[in-house]
This record gives structure tokens, sequence and C-alpha cells, in this order.
């Protein structure tokens, strides 16, 4: 296999055909939108990740890779197209994953497959999709899957501000609709994956992939419970947590604002739709993980008020973090910028504004946050801070005079902060608990 032709040049194709070219294939990659080609060929890369522009100026360099908006013939040709839910759905238990855009790169992949060709299909699809797939492939080529081309699911594990890193070294499942299509995947892959490479049958790999995400939103979700159940006793969950998972086989996630991003909080509907009468844990999973935003902008409300109680007319509220997740710039399905934007609207009980290193002034003035402020400028303003998301530039917190400031943390970098064995101690003595817990809502530690 020399010639490979990437469909979709978005977070997972982008550096996807980056490193395959960088490994020595000729890479075409493919997509719709004709500015975002340009771009590209132009060296400008259209996502935000470490180590994209330089890798991406090399592979244009050395010509292994171009972007286009034809698709031309390839050995090999990678899907790696979003699956975001149908627009039509709008009941919460509805939600349906759309197809349109892998089914309409298959119609286009079967205009120029060859015999000998490989397919592979990385977007995270319902179980069943990639059988579905060869079979558009089929009727629209009039070739044989197995026989004279063949197709793989072998879905991505990156995340978000580490993918040239994790995929080099994580491992992947490689789903075959026959054993040699799962083979010539594999002998794809390994030109540039230094993990292991597992084979398996297409709805066992497309079931790993549910399950991982959906595993992981249980866990959230757990989480998040535990905290509310702390909360109730005024005690420290980050703490509990910190403690429970000194048992060898403990470990659970930390709770958070809410579930963002566009893999977590959607995959588990994947499953859901294909299995609603086995999937009463997800569906309650998923209640939990979208109800924290709310919960967290009650939790304010109240804090707000017992600001205002103590005198002070229109509390000054400082929200830190506003993107889905840590050191990230992403700030779509952020369920901290739900809660920012839900915040900014009671203008007549506080005056709001906000800290988020990751994203340029302009836009969020875009967004409509007027009162922009850096960590330092903005914790001497505030009287409440509100900690959304752990960035690493807030750690310089503990820095700041907060003796006369109101916090509450939603991610647990207080906690972080404080772990030292006074913090420790904090747990075992009632009166100093309650000393910090009556700064900071229970959640400094
Ligand atoms: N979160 C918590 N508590 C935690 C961990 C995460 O509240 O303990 C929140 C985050 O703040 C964020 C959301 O969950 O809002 C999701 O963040 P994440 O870091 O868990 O995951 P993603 O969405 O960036 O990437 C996930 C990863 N999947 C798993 O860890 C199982 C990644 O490996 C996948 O490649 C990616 O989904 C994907 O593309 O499917």
């Amino acid at each position: 296999m020399k010639k490979i032709s990437v469909l979709g040049l978005g977070y997972i194709g982008l550096p996807t055909s980056i490193l395959a070219a960088q490994s020595g294939y000729k890479v075409l990659g493919f997509d719709v939108d004709q500015d975002k080609v340009e771009k590209i060929n132009n060296g400008e890369p259209t996502i935000l990740e470490p180590e994209v522009i330089q890798r991406l100026y090399q592979v244009l360099e050395s010509k292994n890779f171009s972007a286009s908006v034809d698709l031309h013939p390839a050995e090999c040709f990678l899907i790696a197209v979003p699956t975001p839910f149908e627009e039509t759905k709008t009941k919460k238990e509805d939600k349906k994953a759309d197809l349109t855009y892998v089914f309409s790169a298959a119609e286009k992949v079967a205009t120029v497959l060859f015999p000998g060709n490989l397919v592979i299909l990385e977007s995270t699809v319902p179980v069943g999709t990639t059988a579905k797939l060869a079979k558009i492939l089929e009727e629209k080529s009039g070739l044989k899957v197995g026989i004279d081309f063949f197709v793989a699911y072998c879905p991505e594990r990156v995340l978000p501000g580490r993918i040239f890193q994790e995929l080099i070294i994580n491992d992947r499942v490689i789903g075959g609709l026959c054993q040699r299509s799962a083979e010539l995947a594999r002998e794809f892959y390994s030109k540039f994956v230094k993990g292991h490479l597992t084979l398996a049958d297409d709805k066992t790999a497309e079931m790993v992939k549910l399950v991982e995400n959906s595993s992981r939103d249980v866990q959230i979700a757990f989480a998040n419970q535990l905290d509310a159940m702390c909360q109730k006793i005024g005690i420290n969950p980050y703490r509990v947590i910190e403690l429970a998972n000194k048992h060898p086989r403990v470990n659970i996630l930390n709770p958070g604002c809410g579930v963002g991003g566009h893999c977590i909080a959607v995959d588990p509907w994947f499953l859901i739709e294909t299995f609603p009468k086995d999937s009463e844990l997800l569906k309650t999973t998923r209640k939990i993980n979208d109800n924290k935003p709310n919960q967290v902008i009650k939790d304010v409300l109240k804090k707000i008020d017992a600001i205002k109680e103590n005198g002070i007319s229109k509390p000054k509220l400082l929200v830190l973090g506003l993107t889905f997740k840590a050191d990230v710039d992403d700030m779509r399905e952020s369920p901290a910028l739900k809660i920012a934007q839900e915040l900014k609207k009671k203008k007549s009980l506080l005056e709001l504004a906000v800290c988020e290193p990751n994203v340029i002034s302009d836009s969020l003035r875009e967004m409509g946050f007027a009162n922009i402020k850096g960590l330092f400028e903005g914790v001497a303003w505030a009287d409440l801070v509100l900690i959304l998301v752990k960035h690493k530039e807030f750690y310089s917190i503990k820095e700041l005079d907060l003796k006369d400031k109101d916090i509450v943390d939603y991610c647990g970098l207080l906690h972080e902060l404080d772990s030292s064995e006074f913090a420790s101690y904090l747990n075992f003595d009632l009166t100093l608990r309650d000393a910090a817990c009556s700064r900071s809502s229970g959640r400094a530690g």
C-alpha cells in the first residue's frame, strides 16, 4: 500500500493524514470544505493542536500530502467524518446518530473503488454501521466485499491536546469484516502506530469504542453523585475519592461541572439507540451528567444570596475556565460555558467577569462576555470566585490573597493545592473542617 486517501480533515483525519504521510505514504486528504482544503494546502492547520503546524509544513514540503475537494483512486481509503446527532430529534430520549456523512463518504469512495482496495472507517458509529457501509460500497461499485475489496473498522482513542503522541503510542482495535480486511488494516497502521494492534470483528470493534466512552460517562456520573452526597453532609468529595482510591481495586474519577466535548456525552446515546431496553444505567448516567451544570448554577445563586445577606448588594462573580476541559481551547458543548452564559443573564443579581487563558479575548467578546479579566486582576476584583476548569494557569491562585473571598471549586483545584499534611488533618478535625467549608462551600478541603 502506497497511496492513501483520507476523507474528512478534522481533528482525527488531518493528524492521521499527516502521520501517515510522515511515515512514507502518499496521502491525499479529501474534504468537502473548499476553504479548509485551501488553508491546509497553504500550511495553515484548521485545528489547534500541539505539533500540527510543524508536521503539516513538513509533509507539504515533502509532497507526501496534499488536500483536495476531489477524491481520486487510492489503495486505502480512511473515513474520519463526524457523526453528530440527527438534527430533527429534539427529545432527549430520542437522540440518534446522524450517519449522513459516513454514508455519503462511502458513496464517494464507491466511485473510485478498485479491486484490492481497503476501506477503513474511524468515525464513532452505532454497532452494525461498518457492515452497512460495506453494503453501500458493494451496491454502488458492483464489487464484492471480502473478495474484491476489504473493509475494517478502527476507532480512534486520542485525547485532544495529545493527538499526535496518542496516535502513535495508543493500542488500537481493528475490526475486520473478514480476516483479510483486518490484516490489511493492521498492515496500514503498523507503519506509524507503535501501540499494539489487536484484530477483532467489525461489531466487536464498534462496541469497544462505544463502551470505552460510555464507561467513562458512568464513572463520572458516579463521581458527580458522590459529590452531591458529600456536599449534603459538609465533607470534601475530592478527599473521599482520594482516600477511596487508595484501595487497590478502586479508581473513582473526579466530579466536575458537567461532561462536555463531542465524545463522552454523545457516544452512550449510540448504545441507547441500539439497545433501548438494556441501557437504563446509561440513560440515568446521561441525565445526571447533563443536569450537573444546572446544579452548579443553583448552588452559585444560593451563594450569591448569602453574600447579599452579608451586605454586598451586587456581588462580583469571577468565573475561572470556560472550555470543556482543562488546557484545551475547545468550548463546544462546554458545561462551563453553559454555566457562565446562564449566570451572565442574572444581571440584576450579580456582576460577572470571566477568565479563560486558552481563548482570545475577541472570541470571548463575540460570545457576549464583556468583562474579561486575568487571574490576578480578576481574583482581586471578585467577591465570589467560581472555579470550573482546572487550567494549569489557575494553579497560581495559591499565590493570591484569598482571605476575604468566597470560592466555589467544581473541579478539585483547591483540593490539589491543599493536599498537604495539614489538609489531610482537616478531615479529622471538625472545627477546622467547618472553617474550611464556610470559606469555600465545603469544597476547598
Ligand atoms: N470529566 C469529568 N471528570 C473526570 C474526567 C472528565 O468531569 O474525571 C469531564 C471533562 O471535564 C470533560 C468530559 O468529562 O468535560 C470529557 O473529557 P475526557 O477527558 O474524559 O474525554 P474527551 O471527550 O476529551 O476524550 C474521550 C476519551 N475517551 C476516554 O477517555 C474513554 C478519548 O480517549 C477518546 O478518544 C475521545 O473521548 C473520543 O474521541 O472518543
